[in-house]
């Protein structure tokens, strides 16, 4: 049994749409949980105009009756309240106005690639759909994820370790727990430490007042797996690579690794590995996590720690040298209103695909038509390898 989450919608069409399948039947759903990621996923020292329109919330329409999931596909819808100003310009149906094209591609984003790829003539045609704007449909979809990991006691989080320059004294060496993230919100950068917080917003601003855009570097954590998610068995289903392709599909990250990857590359083997251990109270434990959570592909019971590294925005408002796709003419990138920072959003965002990937891991391993059969299927195996909670 896998779970697919699939998305539609453009980011100034009606509305974003996401369809969960393969969730099992019986798991509480708390829409005011849903919104309450939307709103987080648009908070953030370092965002544009457009996050004055917009104020996400999540509608079920499919797969949900009465708070609980039916066993069949789950469709949420978020509205753009954007499309109001752009009903002619991204109308589905044909319009009897002339909408202007645009003809220059911005340096670093889908525009002019997609043009080719899809015999498009006008750029908006695919910026509309690369935008990140769709991210609101995978936190909507990943906020249900979540739900079904709640049931079966995992914990998901993130926080922002590095904008631009700013790096935090924290990284995936640093021992955390998961209350430690109970305030992370509360920083407008989501970072864990007050004064890089501080020198990290007052970065935005510097690099803000001179047109440029910031990336960073996210964390992202899950607590209470239990071990043996993903499989060595073959490639595609090693949880590694699931992660890292989940990761690297959030508009802009170009990077991932699990654990402090680069890092652990540079060291002998005797200090990169962590070392087995049984006492009769804890069972089987380890003294270190340098892995990350994951060996041979697998979860190890161990917290999972992945990071994602996202490039500036490639939307700038001093635009970068580009050429006119019709007149093929040199000319200055498409100048639109854009955000400066999303790096604290898009440590929401890998919560929402890890809350994915892990809820997908857990169906295909555990199978079950109600929550209480996966439920009974995990504590069964858990009890067999002797798992203590
Ligand atoms: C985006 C450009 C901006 C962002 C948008 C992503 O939108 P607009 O062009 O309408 O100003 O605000 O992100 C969101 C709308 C969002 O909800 O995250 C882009 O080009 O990727």
């Amino acid at each position: 049994m896998e779970l697919t989450l699939t998305t539609a919608g453009e980011s100034h069409g009606p509305q974003l749409t996401c369809i969960l399948e393969g969730l099992p039947a019986g798991l509480a759903i708390d829409l005011a949980r849903i919104d309450a990621d939307l709103a987080r996923r648009q908070l953030g020292h370092g965002r544009g105009g457009r996050m004055k329109i917009e104020s996400d919330k999540a509608e079920i329409v499919g797969g949900v009756r009465h708070g609980r999931t039916l066993g069949g596909p789950v469709a949420l819808s978020v509205r753009n309240q954007d499309y109001e100003n752009w009903q002619e310009r991204m109308s589905p149906t044909p319009v009897g106005e002339e909408v202007a094209e645009v003809h220059l591609p911005r340096p670093g984003h889908a525009d002019l690639v997609g043009t080719w790829k899809y015999k498009l003539s006008d750029v908006r045609d695919i910026l509309e759909r690369a935008s990140a704007r769709e991210t609101a449909a995978r936190v909507a979809g990943g906020a249900i994820c979540r739900a079904f990991l709640s049931a079966l006691g995992v914990e998901v989080r993130s926080h922002v370790i590095q904008i631009a320059s700013v790096k935090a004294p924290f990284g995936p060496s640093t021992e955390l727990r998961l209350a430690d993230f109970d305030a992370v919100d509360d920083s407008p950068v989501r970072c864990l430490d007050e004064a890089t917080s501080k020198a990290m917003v007052a970065e935005i601003d510097t690099l803000r007042k001179r047109n440029e855009s910031l990336g960073g570097v996210f964390e992202v954590r899950a607590f209470g797996l239990t071990p043996g998610l993903g499989s060595h068995t073959s490639w595609e289903q090693r949880l590694d690579g699931r992660i890292a392709m989940a990761i690297c599909s959030i508009q802009a990250v170009k990077g991932a690794t699990i654990g402090d990857a680069f890092q652990i590359a540079g060291l002998p083997g005797s200090k990169a590995h962590d070392e087995i251990f049984y006492s009769e109270q804890r069972g089987f434990h380890r003294q270190t996590n340098r892995a990350g959570g994951l060996e041979g592909g697998m979860s190890t019971g161990e917290p999972l720690i992945v990071l994602g590294a996202m490039k500036p925005l490639p939307t700038l408002t001093q635009p970068l040298r580009s050429v006119d796709i019709e007149t093929l003419k040199p000319a200055q990138a498409l100048r639109e209103r854009t955000d400066s920072c999303t790096v604290p959003a898009a440590g929401v965002v890998a919560e929402a695909m890890i809350s994915y990937v892990l809820a997908d891991a857990y169906r295909r391993k555990f199978g079950g038509d109600h929550i209480d059969d996966v439920r009974e299927a995990v504590s069964c195996y858990e009890t067999r390898i002797r798992w203590a909670r």
